[in-house]
């Protein structure tokens, strides 16, 4: 069975996520960042891992293209041309929305007071903001991004729409915003959160 070393607040609930679409069974090993048992199998004190077969996996995404690729499900096959465009949209979701939020994430309460810039807020709307026109672009008329088939960077993008949404930023309403809210919608993402609450010990 896998195991999943993170906790629900964090990037390891994308990971449940993918493994509830996947219908595979998991253990959650409730644990935060720089936790002492995420410090034994990932040197940078990040969650999440995934542990398979002894061997541990970090990086959400690598995570999750593992298992989509493993499973044969939510991904297009390697070497294919929409496996290209699937990849870049998880860049795009990495790049322009994951790596935005983290900065205002680290500036509001991760770093020591003395470190944070409150300043760099307006910066952050102002990326993602943007993020979500190109979004809306790209995703034009399609059910996800990929067209008819949901695929890894749905589940990245919802992801960090919910953290958005946490952190106040503001969620466009229209194409976009009906694409998060049928996201949000998935039983599988209901039942990764209810499976999480039951191990959250907070
Ligand atoms: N790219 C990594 C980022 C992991 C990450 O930064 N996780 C946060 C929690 S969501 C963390 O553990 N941060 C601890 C730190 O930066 O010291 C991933 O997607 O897994």
């Amino acid at each position: 069975m896998y195991q999943v070393i993170g906790t629900a607040r964090s990037r390891a609930m994308r990971v449940f996520w993918m493994l509830e679409e996947l219908g595979q069974e998991y253990e959650i090993l409730e644990a935060g960042p720089q936790s002492e048992a995420i410090q034994k199998v990932n040197p940078s004190g990040k969650v999440p891992a995934l542990i398979v077969d002894g061997k541990a996996i970090f990086d959400s995404v690598a995570i999750m293209q593992f298992l989509a690729d493993k499973h044969g499900a939510l991904t297009y096959p390697c070497g294919s041309l929409e496996r290209a465009e699937q990849d870049s949209f998880t860049h795009f979701a990495n790049d322009e929305l994951d790596a935005v939020l983290w900065v205002a994430t680290k500036h509001t309460f991760y770093y020591p007071e003395e470190l944070r810039v409150p300043d760099i807020r307006a910066s952050a709307e102002w990326d993602f903001a943007r993020a979500m026109v190109n979004l809306e672009t790209r995703l034009g008329d399609n059910e996800f991004v990929m067209g008819d088939q949901i695929t890894v960077p749905d589940l990245l993008l919802s992801h960090c729409a919910g953290w958005a949404l946490g952190a106040k930023f503001e969620l466009p309403k229209g194409k976009v915003g009906d694409y998060f809210k049928r996201l949000r919608a998935r039983p599988a993402l209901k039942r990764a959160l209810g499976k999480a609450s039951e191990n959250t010990s907070d």
